[in-house]
């Protein structure tokens, strides 16, 4: 009994040593973790200071994330433009209303009697068009008699003679080439000017635009700075053609900004300089000797190669009044004729060249970036009657 007895106490020694044993090293092992959780817990810091570093870096990608828009911006001055040469041709469908004008007189001049009733209806459809008195008689006269010379009623030869008679009423021995290339170091100088909303910061834009496609380097100046808008607009196509544009405060005097302008194409050594100016009323004296200081203080720098009005064709006969006016204060040089399309009024190309002698070098036939053509006087008459039938 006493031996079972130190045989169980025995026992039960050993059952709680082997507890003891089994449990002890789970104990020393919860107690471990602590110890390599240290390097964890230190890595925390660590970590910051990485973190730290990125927000660094952090900072960098705003510096560059202010880059990308400039950039953002390059890619429209990759278009490629419709080439000038023809976009007169391809344009022709635009110059519908001036079309009517052309096939009306064609359609008069092969009736079958041409009496008077038909030379009247040719000069009324001549007047209407704005061809202007002193061309109008001209031609009517020079009709007449070329088709009582001819004695024909044949369409074919008709046709063929209007032809002829409208093409040398728009003189076609004009020298209509615009002078936009660089000489002995100094850019092509352009003045752009005519009055509020003809079309001027718009023609810019276009003419620029041909200009950079064609592998040469423009400098834009703002030199309407009487609005904010008008410098936007500007910027505007700047950045969409590819050409730095000079600009002022708003409110800055016209004529520094020009100076700038063309002081900054100098430097840069660029090609041509194209100066927008603000839209000014004939009738504003003070304005139009604005102008002239404009154009005195460009010359600081050597002449200007071209001084081109804006004209917008739909303004008819007033027009006419505008483009003398402005020719009094600056030398004109030629005439951009704008929105033909949609205007039937077209015969003010014939007015402005007869009556100010001034080439109309360009035309605007609508508001996209390539509806700007070389003024093409065969072009134009066959467009406005029609090559067959
Ligand atoms: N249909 C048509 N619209 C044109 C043409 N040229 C210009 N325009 C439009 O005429 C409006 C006036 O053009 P702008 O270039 O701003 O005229 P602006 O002479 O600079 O005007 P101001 O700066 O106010 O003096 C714009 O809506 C142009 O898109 C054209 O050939 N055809
Ligand atoms: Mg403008």
């Amino acid at each position: 009994m006493e031996f079972v007895t130190v045989a169980l106490i025995v026992l039960g020694v050993l059952l709680v040593a082997a507890a003891v044993a089994l449990v002890a090293p789970r104990l020393r092992r919860r107690e471990l973790p602590p110890t390599p959780r240290r390097p964890v817990e230190e890595a925390p810091p660590a970590a910051p200071e990485e973190v730290v570093a990125p927000p660094e870096e952090a900072v960098a990608p705003p510096e560059e994330a202010v880059a990308p828009p400039e950039e953002a911006v390059a890619p429209p001055v990759l278009e490629r433009p419709e080439p000038p040469a023809g976009r007169m041709v391809r344009l022709r469908g635009r110059l519908a209303r001036s079309q009517s004008v052309g096939r009306g007189l064609l359609r008069l001049l092969t009736r079958e009697r041409l009496d008077e009733d038909a030379w009247e209806e040719i000069e009324e459809t001549l007047l209407s068009a704005d061809v202007g008195v002193e061309a109008t008689t001209e031609l009517v006269e020079r009709l007449r008699e070329r088709t009582r010379v001819l004695g024909t009623r044949d369409p074919g030869q008709l046709r063929e003679l209007l032809t002829e008679e409208l093409l040398a009423v728009l003189d076609p021995s004009l020298d209509r080439s615009l002078n936009t290339a660089s000489q002995n170091g100094m850019p092509a100088v352009l003045l752009v000017v005519g009055v509020n909303g003809s079309g001027k910061t718009t023609t810019c834009g276009k003419i620029a635009r041909v200009l950079v496609a064609e592998g040469r380097t423009v400098v834009l100046g703002a030199a309407d700075t009487f609005r904010a808008a008008a410098v936007d607009q500007l910027v505007t196509w700047g950045e969409r053609v590819g050409a730095e544009v000079v600009r002022g405060p708003e409110g800055s005097d016209p004529g520094s900004v020009a100076f700038d302008a063309v002081r900054r194409g100098v430097d840069a050594g660029v090609d041509t300089v194209l100066v927008d100016t603000a839209g000014r009323l004939q009738n504003k004296v003070g304005l139009m000797d604005e102008l002239g200081k404009v154009k005195r203080v460009v010359e600081k720098h050597g002449p200007v190669a071209e001084t081109l009005l804006i004209l917008d064709a739909t303004t008819g006969q007033n027009g006419m009044e505008q483009a003398r006016v402005f020719t009094e204060v600056v030398n004109v040089t030629g005439v951009a004729l704008t929105k033909l399309d949609g205007t039937a009024k077209g015969g003010i190309v014939i007015a402005v060249q007869r009556k100010l002698g001034i080439p109309v070098k360009l035309v605007g036939l609508g508001e996209g970036p390539d509806d700007l053509a070389p003024f093409d006087p065969r072009q134009f008459v066959d467009a406005l009657i029609g090559e067959d039938a």
